[in-house]
Formats: C-alpha cells, structure tokens, sequence
C-alpha cells in the first residue's frame, strides 16, 4: 500500500497589537526551515487582494464604511484565501497564520456596535479551515506600552485594545484553553517566547492525518 503523507497542521497565532505576533511568526518560520519541514506564513488581513485594498484602506483612514460591511470584508479576505490554504496543508506543508477569525470576532465585537454581537460576528467565519492549534500572546498594556506606543492605525488605541482583550479571552474561554487554544505570556523575553511557543508546536510539527477541521461547525 502506498504510505500516505501527513497532512500539514495549521497554526494561527493571535494577539494584541505589540504583542510580538510578526516578530514570533518570523521565528518560528526559521525554525521550520532549519528544520527542512516545508512552511508557509499567511497573515490577515491579506492587504494584497482586491478585498485586502480595501480594507487597507479603511485600516489607514483612508476610507470611511459601515462597521458590518468592514467586518464583513475581513471575514471574505479569509475566504478568499480559504482554499489555497487548504492546498498547502493537503501538500503537506505547515501554514502558519498570523491573526484569523478570532481577530475578526475580538476586534469588531469590542466596538460595542448595536446589532454586533459575538455571534453576529461569529458567524461570517463558521466553516473556515480550523486551526489545529493557536497561539495567544497574551501582553500586559504596561509591556505593549514599553514596547514603542500604538501605531497610527485605527483600533491602534489602549481603550479598544482593552477591549479587544476582554473578547480574546471570552474566545479562549470557549475554545477551550489547553487543547486547541493556548495563550502564552508574550511578556517575557523574545527568546522564552519562542520555546514556549514551539513546545506547543511541536507535537505538530510532522504533520497529522486528521483530516482538516471546520470552524465552529
Ligand atoms: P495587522 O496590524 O495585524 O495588520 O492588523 N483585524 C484583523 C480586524 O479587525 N478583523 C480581522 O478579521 C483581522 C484579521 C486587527 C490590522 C488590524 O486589523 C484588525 C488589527
Ligand atoms: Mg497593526
């Protein structure tokens, strides 16, 4: 019988702005390679696409839309990357993602808009590859803070990362941390970052025969 060849995992990483996510995704991309396993790094948004333009522009303030419609937008920036994501695992490589779904869910449902309610917000990503593991770098506001300020994006601000923080950590509650979700002190140093998170990785690292999962279905 012809040996069948794992499937690559799929690795989110999320966090707060200055948490450390792109700095870490790098790393951890490097360690694969060393490693000769086959990686690929996706982020979201994906600012490349047609969709990602436009939320690219809504993100530098210079467009203004409706807080659905954006949301909306986020959700098919994923789906249009959906399938090309699926590919890669399915040939075997490792996709590692920098901010997903729960992004979309924590940063919209912390804007407190009537008729956004989590699930409102959940739903656009129901049935979007899941993550066989993500990451939480879990910053204090101090260490943000000391780690150069906010940028001049919108939601760039220490109010709505606050609430974006309090969404993340109902979404861990309910992904059940310790199995799929961990969150990680993204407040120690870089290189204690980095072990910790490959620790989590590594059970991972060669692959699995699960077949891919849906989100939330
Ligand atoms: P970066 O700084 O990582 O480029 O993110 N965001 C992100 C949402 O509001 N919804 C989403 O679905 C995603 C993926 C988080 C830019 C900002 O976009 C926010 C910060
Ligand atoms: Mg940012």
């Amino acid at each position: 019988m012809p040996e069948r060849k794992p499937r690559g995992a799929f690795i989110v990483v999320e966090g707060l702005d200055r948490s450390g996510k792109s700095t870490q995704v790098a790393l951890l991309e490097q360690r694969f390679k060393a490693e000769g396993r086959p990686v690929r790094l996706a982020k979201f948004p994906d600012r490349a696409t047609p969709i990602g333009k436009m939320i690219d522009a809504y993100l530098r303030s210079q467009s203004e839309m409706d807080d659905h419609a954006v949301h909306l937008l986020f959700s098919a920036n994923r789906w249009e990357l959906a399938q090309s994501i699926i590919d890669s695992l399915n040939a075997g490589t490792t996709v590692i993602c920098d901010r997903y779904a729960f992004s979309g869910i924590a940063f919209s449902a912390a804007k407190n808009k009537p008729g956004m309610s989590y699930e409102w917000c959940r739903a656009p990503d129901i049935g979007l590859p899941a993550p066989d593991l993500t990451l939480f770098l879990d910053v204090s506001p101090e260490k943000a803070r000391e780690r150069g300020g906010f940028g001049a994006e919108r939601y760039e601000n220490a109010d709505m990362q606050e609430r974006v923080q309090h969404v993340f950590e109902r979404i861990g509650v309910e992904m059940g941390d310790g199995s799929r979700w961990f969150a990680v002190d993204a407040d120690q140093e870089q290189g204690a970052v980095t072990d910790e998170l490959w620790m989590r990785i590594q059970p991972h690292a060669q692959g699995t025969e699960r077949p891919i999962q849906r989100l939330w279905e």
